[in-house]
């Protein structure tokens, strides 16, 4: 297949205070710009990955410990959905009525929220912090570089970038203040319903 970067769905500086201009400028147009030039050369016409969706293309990869596109085509699908699972205006513990008995079963929104947050803390190195779906129930994970639930038998529904290169300019070394500004005002939940809801 081939990978095209998505324009971001709303302006450079849509999401500030919580997050630059500068930091979005960067992220999307250097940082996923080389995700998707390198994955086109992994994954393009004439590859075993041909005819693959992105999701199976993640998954098949990571069984074959393929890292390359693991890495790259995995950090394609996340920026794809990292860009949608925020929004100006975002965050508040208001969800979308599809996501509350699934959330309710975890153990409400604030265990929820601070289990994302000190998974994203948490993660060593680079990577990210997940809301998933497996077996039907509502799951926490992290996961290094560019991995993400797919390759863990797991439907992300959101994902929180914990990679320097989307907090260094606005928040310097602290992450634990990026996750939470990220998780309280950015948040888009009907991004997360949707991606819940095609989940089951
Ligand atoms: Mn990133």
């Amino acid at each position: 297949m081939t990978l095209t970067l998505p324009d971001l769905p709303y302006a450079y500086d849509a999401l500030a205070p919580y997050m630059s201009a500068e930091t979005l400028q960067f992220h999307h147009d250097k940082h996923h710009l080389a995700y998707v030039d390198n994955g086109n050369k992994l994954v393009g016409p004439g590859s075993k990955y041909e005819g693959l969706s992105l999701e199976r293309i993640c998954a098949a990869a990571f069984e074959a410990k393929d890292m390359p596109v693991v890495n790259n085509v995995g950090q394609h699908y996340n920026h794809n959905h990292f860009w949608q699972w925020m929004k100006k205006g975002g965050g508040g513990n208001k969800l979308p009525g599809a996501l509350e008995k699934l959330v309710a079963d975890f153990g409400g929104f604030d265990k929820m929220r601070n289990d994302f947050i000190e998974a994203g803390k948490t993660q060593f190195g680079s990577g990210w912090a997940w809301l998933a779906i497996k077996d039907g129930r509502l799951v926490v994970m992290k996961t290094p570089n560019g991995e993400n639930p797919l390759m863990h038998g797991a439907s992300p529904i959101l994902g929180c970038d914990v990679w320097e290169h989307s907090y260094y300019i606005d928040y310097r070394n602290a992450r634990p203040k990026y996750l939470e500004a990220w998780f309280d005002n950015l948040v888009n939940w009907e991004h997360v319903e949707i991606l819940a809801g095609a989940a089951r």
